[in-house]
């Protein structure tokens, strides 16, 4: 997400007022911009970088996701939270304008109502990934209340590009098994086939939040985070929606812990108050996003191993 989110900030500010930050690289398409490292755990560093540079946006989307989180869950909730604090806390010492901060489905449980799942509702997760997410987004409203703070956020699902590999999470299988169609023609899945989860295209995960942090703040009544959505599909779905390409591609399912975290998870998400506060609407559905990865995919794997 934070590269193609750079690219989309370069797009809309201008190169030469974007700085992307992450503790190595930077790495591909980040190569061509400003770049610093930072650990968001080190707060001077933060703060002089923030004082020194003026910043009047900050996208902060350091995070451990949820099956890596499951298995360094002190890691998990230190830079989660801690990360999130750091950047609030300077943010408003250094009356930084926006703060942007990513929210996500993990912060659901297993009796969250799981279909169209409403914007208000029971949230009671089970992996410290959803339980920091939970945290932070009252955090974020807390310091909106309390210090002022315009900080915007939203639910994502599961994202999926093709410009870098996933991290860690329960929904990586929906960008691995176009890696594994391409370069070996089979995938063996985490999940079981039939597991649906809110997903969306990385196109649209960066015109969602580019299009929250470019509303009105009168028009932003979410303070914690805001439900988005796209479509919704199992494995056997996307394999399915690939063969249609690549006739010969193969999947098999071989399901692990993941199963029990996208087991508590929604089916699917009501988005009807980001569609209504600053109207929300995704553009690519199960088919267009797979003809657009499996068109520029392999040109991606060739600059990767040339
Ligand atoms: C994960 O699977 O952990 C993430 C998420 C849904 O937030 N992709």
């Amino acid at each position: 997400m934070g590269s193609e989110l750079t690219q989309g900030l370069w797009r809309l500010f201008g190169k030469e007022n974007v700085i992307a930050t992450d503790i190595k690289g930077p790495e591909g398409i980040l190569e061509g911009g400003d770049f610093e490292i930072l650990d968001v755990l080190k707060q001077e560093k933060l703060s002089s970088l923030i004082q020194k540079n003026k910043f009047t946006q900050i996208y902060h989307l350091a995070a451990v996701l949820s099956a890596t989180g499951e298995k360094n869950p002190k890691l998990a909730w230190h830079l989660n939270m801690d990360g999130l604090i750091n950047v609030l806390d300077a943010s408003v010492e250094y009356k930084v304008e926006k703060v942007y901060w990513p929210s996500s489905i993990a912060a659901f449980g297993p009796t969250t109502p799981k279909i169209k799942t409403p914007q208000d509702t029971i949230m009671d997760p089970t992996t410290i990934y959803g339980i920091s997410k939970q945290a932070g987004e009252r955090w974020c409203e807390w310091y909106f209340k309390n210090k002022g703070l315009d900080v915007r956020s939203l639910r994502y699902p599961g994202l999926i590009g093709y410009k870098s590999k996933p991290g860690g999470g329960t929904t990586d299988y929906a960008v691995d098994i176009f890696f594994k169609a391409l370069t070996e023609k089979k995938y063996e899945c985490f999940l079981k086939p039939d597991t649906y989860l809110p997903m969306m295209y990385m196109d649209d995960a960066v015109k969602a939040t580019l299009n929250l942090m470019e509303a009105p703040a009168e028009k932003i009544n979410e303070r914690a985070s805001y439900n988005v959505s796209a479509m919704s599909f199992c494995p056997a779905e996307i394999a399915a929606e690939i063969k249609r390409k690549i006739p010969e591609f193969q999947i098999s399912y071989n399901p692990d812990f993941r199963q029990a975290i996208a087991d508590s998870w929604p089916r699917s998400i009501n988005d009807s108050a980001a569609r209504i506060d600053w109207g929300w609407e995704p553009d690519f559905g199960l088919e267009e996003m797979t003809i657009e990865i499996l068109a520029n995919l392999p040109g991606e794997l060739k600059m990767i191993n040339p």
